[in-house]
């Protein structure tokens, strides 16, 4: 394998929704550019990118995969990603490292919710684009319709360069509005490329259509509108010119046709994916000095210094942990020492390898711009920068999304928690969206996620990689408690037990504080009622009771406590007696401070097909969910509302069940709003019956 350099790299996110085909894309495009002997078809589980598995079983990705090609003496990283709502993360990790965004869009369904989260995601990076409409072979494929949902949510930048031939089951090329020329594929699979001149009755549609290019290439760049407007067009090197500077600018987002199943338009979309978008070098990648906010851009020289950033791991039972990074600076090479600079320590590298799916080829070095992998670092995890001492910047890490579900998880086999808590712990290397903890109360294993089919992921892959299995138990939802109304509350613990005794006793005022608040303590003793030292036992008597909850045994929050009265016994007061008094005063308070439950509630986008708008809004209504707008996306509609976690937890199935599997949804995590009091009774009777006598017996 060559070593490449950065001129000669692309690296490349194929992100979109769930089934647009972007597995299926890029195992055409690595077949075409002659990377591997034989056509992966996902539907046979035969892909080099979705190698898992669990991936396998589902025919869906569910984490990002690696792979490449050489074409036209460059290297091209393609990195697939999820479009699945639950796993949307990866998608943006991935586009943290690259220089263009392929965006696969499903030409049937057109725009659909992952499509717009990535959109934004690559926004948000300055990350060019380039749309490819793939499944261009299936009934109800449409070039325009697919078009006008690109236009009605992403503008009318979004623009064609190609235009198909043919259409549904007889599409077989595209013409390229560049070039002015038709390419027609082989109908045997084998994606091998016909050049030749545009079928005289498409002549008219072609030329229409690059007028429209140009004009929306002159439209994005100033010097060009003014000869635009001078010469009524553009010479073709102003055209080429003028979309590469678009592209780069995400002013102009090209738009091309395929069909990753019938091997039709790789071999155009592998040259557009060279001739489009900037090479590393001159897309520096964004970073920042060292100890300050300004931003430097890295530049992508493999004699600069060693700089490579950890955008993802991967925990693998039998090889460890495997990190992907891309380097950003100088060039890092295999066996050697670097310095992790996240965490100030330093860190032996093995062998740097390509990976290709899951098939490793060791290289004794990689260089600036682009991407690789390396097994079993120590320390080193998703994030962090790898570089010489010498280097001064920082990259800004992706953010992972907080988990807006949780689960109680058993172990099948007894004796399994050791085992459970060491996997889940590697896991969350490679998935910083899961976390799980123990239950105060009910010493339950809980694991939360981003929904439940991650959750289900998760367990599947506690199984299938780590070999131990566990039960799901009912969805938890992180119910809290607050208190409504201020309150004075007295609390006093005394006990004679033959010799020395114990003696705690505090006042303490306390009053509801606005959401988000969690909880403050304030020392407000004055001439020494309450000796100094025993004032932080008071607070944790009174921190380690609000965690208990009052209600349901949810944590009280959004309050403030101000211990400001007390008395002490010279002999008898010890640290124990005032943390008693202050949970003591806690319980005293609460019974006077009209406690309240407090529930998540989450913002939902829902998808459908607009025939069932009217349908799933009613149906959001009966969820408690208050509908904050609806927009058209072409022949969909988008519904955003907001809904009670506890509402949403068989939302993916009434979803799929009402649309026939044609809508989808976007769920994450907005603020915690009070319970109607109608439902206080029954969630603290399933809270009770849940945590079982223990929670009482505390009380
Ligand atoms: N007819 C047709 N089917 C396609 C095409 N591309 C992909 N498919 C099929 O569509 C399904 C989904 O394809 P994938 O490549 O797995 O889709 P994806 O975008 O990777 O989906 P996720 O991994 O869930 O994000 C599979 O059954 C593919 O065989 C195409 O061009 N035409
Ligand atoms: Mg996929």
């Amino acid at each position: 394998m060559k070593v490449y350099e950065a001129p000669n790299i692309r690296n490349f996110a194929v992100v979109g929704h769930s089934g647009a085909g972007k597995t299926q894309l890029v195992s055409a495009l690595l077949f075409d550019a002659g990377a591997v002997n034989r056509f992966g078809r996902v539907d046979d589980g035969t892909t080099v990118t979705d190698y898992d598995d669990e991936e396998i079983a589902r025919k869906h990705t569910l984490a990002c995969s690696l792979a490449y090609v050489e074409w036209n003496k460059h290297k091209i990283n393609l990195i697939d990603t999820p479009g699945m709502a639950n796993f949307l993360s990866d998608a943006r990790a991935a586009l943290r490292v690259s220089d263009g965004a392929l965006v696969v869009v499903d030409a049937v369904a057109g725009v659909q919710v992952s499509t717009e989260k990535v959109w934004e995601a690559a926004n948000d990076l300055e990350v060019p684009r380039i749309v490819v409409l793939n499944r261009l072979d299936r009934e109800r494929a449409s070039v325009d319709r697919a078009l006008e949902s690109l236009h009605t949510v992403f503008g009318r930048a979004v623009v064609p360069v190609q235009l198909p031939i043919g259409q549904e089951k007889t599409f077989r090329g595209v013409i390229d509005l560049i070039g002015m020329k038709a390419w027609t594929f082989a109908t045997d699979g084998s994606g091998k490329p016909t050049e030749g001149a545009i079928p005289a009755d498409l002549e008219g549609a072609a030329q229409a259509a690059r007028e429209a290019l140009i004009e929306m290439v002159a439209e994005a760049d100033d010097a060009l509108m003014e000869k635009f407007f001078e010469a009524g067009t553009l010479t073709q090197d102003e055209l080429l010119a003028g979309l590469k500077r678009g592209i780069a600018a995400s002013r102009v987002f090209p738009v091309l046709c395929a069909s990753a199943i019938a091997n039709v338009g790789a071999q155009p979309l592998l040259d557009a994916l060279l001739s489009y978008v900037p090479s590393p070098v001159e897309s520096p990648l964004k970073a920042k000095k060292a100890k300050s906010d300004d931003e430097v851009r890295v530049e992508a020289k493999s004699d600069g210094p060693t700089a490579a950033f950890i955008w993802k791991t991967v925990a693998d039972p039998f090889a460890g942990r495997i990190s992907m990074f891309r380097v950003v600076s100088g060039t890092l090479k295999s066996d050697s020492t670097v310095h992790n600079v996240t965490k100030d320590l330093s860190e032996r590298l093995g062998h740097l390898v390509l990976l290709q799916g899951k098939t490793q080829t060791a290289v004794p070095e990689i260089k600036a711009g682009d991407i690789g992998a390396v097994a079993k670092l120590k320390e080193s995890l998703t994030n962090e920068l790898l570089a010489d001492k010498s280097v001064s910047f920082a990259i800004a890490g992706t953010k992972f999304p907080e988990p807006v579900i949780s689960y109680a998880i058993e172990p099948k086999s007894r004796g399994d928690e050791e085992k459970i808590s060491t996997a889940l712990h590697r896991l969350q290397e490679e998935d910083p969206t899961i976390n799980y903890s123990r239950d105060p109360q009910t010493k339950e294993l809980l694991l939360a996620g981003q929904g439940q089919s991650h959750i289900e992921v998760t367990v599947a892959k506690l199984k299938r990689r780590f070999g131990v299995e566990v039960n799901l138990k009912l969805p938890r939802i992180p119910y809290r408690e607050t208190i409504t109304a201020s309150t004075e509350a007295h609390g006093r613990h005394k006990k004679q037990t033959g010799g020395h005794g114990q003696f705690g006793d505090c006042k303490v005022k306390f009053e509801p504080l606005p959401r988000g608040s969690e909880f403050e303590f304030v020392d407000d003793i004055f001439g020494g009622a309450i000796p100094r030292q025993f004032v932080p036992a008071v607070e944790k008597g009174i921190q380690d009771a609000r965690l208990r909850g009052f209600l349901a045994g949810y944590p009280m929050v959004d309050f403030r406590a101000t211990v400001y009265d007390g008395s002490f016994h010279q002999v008898d007061s010890n640290e124990l007696s005032f943390k008693m008094a202050g949970s003591l005063a806690f319980k005293d308070g609460m019974s006077r401070a009209r406690p309240t439950l407090l529930e998540p509630v989450m913002d939902v986008e829902v998808y459908a097909p607009s025939d069932y708008a009217g349908d799933l809004m009613g149906d959001l209504n009966g969820r408690r969910g208050r509908i904050g707008g609806m927009d058209s996306r072409g022949a969909s509609t988008i519904i955003r509302a907001k809904v009670p976690m506890s509402e949403m937890l068989t939302y993916e199935q009434h979803l799929t069940s009402a649309t026939g599997g044609r809508g989808s949804y976007h769920m994450e995590f907005s603020h915690y709003e009070e319970v109607p009091s109608h439902l206080h009774g029954k969630i603290i009777a399933a809270a009770k019956a849940e945590r079982g006598h223990e929670a009482t017996e505390e009380v």
